[in-house]
């Protein structure tokens, strides 16, 4: 048995959210999603079980972490450690290739990476849909940044059926995120509790899970026949329906603060102008503008005439996991 391994996952950004869990327990979502993997962001993360240590070691970014992470690593890692019946302590070491101030959640390439190493590091020779469902009981998110591209996460009604698969995972047509980092702040409501206040308490929760099954239907014709405008349209639409999910709990609650609507509109405003751009916003104030490579420098340049000191990320479509071993 190799004892030992490094894997790397990247970020995936949602054009069709998910926000709500069926099972909190086992992160069984209550409505499928559709993600696009990025090339820019990504975790590598070495795990080696080691009879010789006292306990489990994490070193995140070369800093040994202690505290509610570690215990949230150690807990994963007894998934694993359950499934190929060991009780071994291991040394997890993960560099974040996600710049913390890029306002992205990290939490889906982290724990896809951990998945895949742990799981090889344990002599476990799991499929790639094995390793979304591992991935899964880490981080929702996590589940979709196995696959590269397009990933479709089905929601399913158990711990078996919950799993990403690949919808296109080469993609060849022009699309990007471009990430406006207006906020590197941690946000005040965690997505885990965000997602469970919404769903208890929002009165229309049941109609944002129709409607994310509509729009689910129409993204997926729409890459398809690589249609950006639609897929763009759909995936702005979604996006403004999971935040109004969070406006109408009680009490309401938001992740936009002042800049969030600004960009909001100069994405309008571009859009008026013949520029196809839509955004796209997760638990934080951060917009992410669905572009093309063409319209790179007219979109900077619009938003740096507002913000003239704002972060701008490019990404691409990027790859699912890879072991570096
Ligand atoms: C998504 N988000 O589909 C949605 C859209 C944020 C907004 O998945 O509780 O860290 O660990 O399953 O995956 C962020 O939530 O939550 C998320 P848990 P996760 O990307």
């Amino acid at each position: 048995m190799t004892n030992k391994s490094t894997a790397r996952a990247h970020t995936n950004i949602a054009l069709i959210k998910y926000w709500g869990k069926a099972n909190q327990e086992l992160i069984i979502p209550t409505n499928d999603s559709l993600s696009l993997t990025l090339d820019q962001f990504y975790t590598d993360t070495t795990v080696e079980f080691d009879a010789n240590l006292n306990g489990d070691q994490l070193v995140l970014n070369n800093q040994l972490i202690t505290g509610k992470m570690a215990t949230k690593t150690s807990a994963f890692l007894d998934l694993i450690r359950n499934m190929a019946s060991i009780d071994t302590p291991a040394k997890i070491t993960s560099i974040n290739h996600v710049p913390t101030a890029a306002g992205l959640a990290s939490s889906a390439s982290a724990f896809a990476a951990l998945a895949a190493a742990g799981s090889d590091a344990a002599g476990l020779a799991l499929s790639r849909t094995e390793l979304s469902r591992l991935a899964r009981r880490g981080s929702g998110s996590a589940t979709r940044s196995i696959f590269g591209g397009f990933a479709e996460w089905i929601a399913g009604d158990s711990d078996a059926n919950s799993y990403a698969q690949p919808f296109q995972e080469n993609v060849t047509m022009d699309i990007q995120m471009l990430t406006v980092v207006v906020d590197a702040t941690e946000k005040k409501i965690g997505s885990r509790a965000g997602m469970q206040h919404a769903l208890s308490t929002s009165p229309f929760f049941k109609t944002w899970v129709t409607e994310s099954a509509k729009d689910l239907v129409t993204i997926k014709e729409a890459i398809k026949r690589a249609d950006f405008a639609t897929i763009g349209e759909i995936a702005e639409n979604n996006a403004l329906q999971m935040h109004a999910i969070n406006l109408s709990a009680k009490p309401g609650f938001t992740y936009f603060n002042g800049a969030t609507i600004q960009l909001l509109n100069i994405v309008q405003e571009l859009r008026q102008q013949g520029i196809p751009a839509y955004a796209t916003m997760d638990a934080g104030p951060n917009v992410k503008i669905i572009s093309q490579s063409t319209d790179t420098e007219t979109i900077s340049n619009a938003i740096k005439s507002v913000f003239p000191t704002v972060t701008l990320e490019v990404a691409k479509p990027g790859p699912g996991i890879s072991f570096l071993n």
